[in-house]
């Protein structure tokens, strides 16, 4: 059953007891600050809450759970945040995916898998719609709860660079400074720090930018050495393609990540600013959005950048 307004969703939480609170695996800051905003807002109120994660939340994110322990009680709710589709929980939380009661997102692709479902697919994060809900049922988040929503808002909006940020967002975060939310020491923690493994590599990968169509396309390439050499999570290179669009004047920015068990293919990421993306991929049976699309290519780095280059020329 979909639940249609804040209001109906104020009413369904303050009804709420003995929760466990579900994030998607892989966690990002959305559904972390969403999961333990929730879970210290449901404490602050007498509801006992846990929160869960099947791959454990990455201590990057620490400052949000220094003081966290699990309660112990027999869980009468199952509440998800950000979670979009049920295969998203992971392995470890597998077990939840047809009990969940109620599910608190903001991906329009939700597939209503929970009992009730409250999703606004307008919101650009779900810890905006948690901050909404706090201030319709009358709650002055905490410092510790204003930093979780900031959080989730600053790193689904790419710190407020992306197109979703909304004027919404904008004024919840202005709040949630208010409330003491420290902004700028999350932004650094979120946006500027990487490990001395990620820095090194990326100066490797930069170092293999090549350009195409007089320079209005560049082609970067992560090979399997440089991430191995470096230690760099697999998991964690989705910031490497946005490289290539931050030169001047390129307007198509191709990345190529070989891949680990067959060196001989290569996971392309297109990012345009005006091109079709997806019809890029489409060229090589993949597909996207239409400013980010993926695909797959065959042969050398040197073959699968002529091949990919090559087709992206006709749509500058
Ligand atoms: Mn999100």
């Amino acid at each position: 059953m979909r639940i249609e307004t804040l209001e109906e969703l104020a009413e369904r939480i303050k009804k709420v007891s003995d929760v466990t609170i579900l994030t998607h695996a892989r966690p990002d800051g959305d559904t972390i600050g969403a999961g333990f905003g929730l879970c210290y807002y449901l404490r602050s109120v007498g509801v006992r809450a846990n929160i869960k994660n099947s791959d454990g939340f990455p201590q990057k994110f620490g400052y949000l759970f220094e003081g966290y322990s699990d309660m112990d009680f027999e869980e009468k709710c199952v509440i998800s945040v950000d979670v979009a589709d049920k295969k998203l929980l992971g392995d470890e939380l597998s077990g939840y995916a047809d009990r969940i009661d109620l599910c608190i997102d903001h991906h329009i692709s939700n597939r209503m898998f929970a009992k009730e479902s409250y999703v606004d697919g307008e919101s650009c994060a779900t810890c905006l719609i948690l901050y909404k809900l706090l201030r319709i049922m009358g709650a002055k988040p905490s410092r510790l709860i204003a930093d979780c929503l900031y959080t989730g808002i600053a790193t689904d909006t790419g710190c407020f660079m992306y197109e979703n940020t909304s004027p919404d967002a904008h004024r919840a975060a202005a709040d949630l400074k208010e409330f003491g939310a420290k902004a700028a020491e999350i932004n650094r923690e979120m946006f500027q720090i990487k490990s001395k493994g990620r820095i090194l590599a990326e100066q490797k990968v930069i170092g293999s930018m090549k350009f195409f169509g007089d320079s209005r396309i560049a082609l970067i390439t992560i090979t399997n050495d440089i991430i191995d050499s470096y230690n760099v999570d697999r998991a964690d290179l989705d910031g490497f393609a946005a490289i290539p669009l931050t030169v001047e004047g390129v307007e198509i920015g191709i990345t190529l990540k070989q891949q680990a068990d067959d060196p001989k293919k290569f996971k392309a990421s297109v990012r345009t600013v005006t091109a079709d993306a997806s019809a890029i991929a489409a060229n090589f049976d993949g597909g996207g959005h239409v400013r980010a699309a993926g695909c797959t290519l065959s042969g050398t780095a040197e073959d699968a950048a002529e091949a990919i280059a090559k087709a992206a020329e006709k749509y500058l």
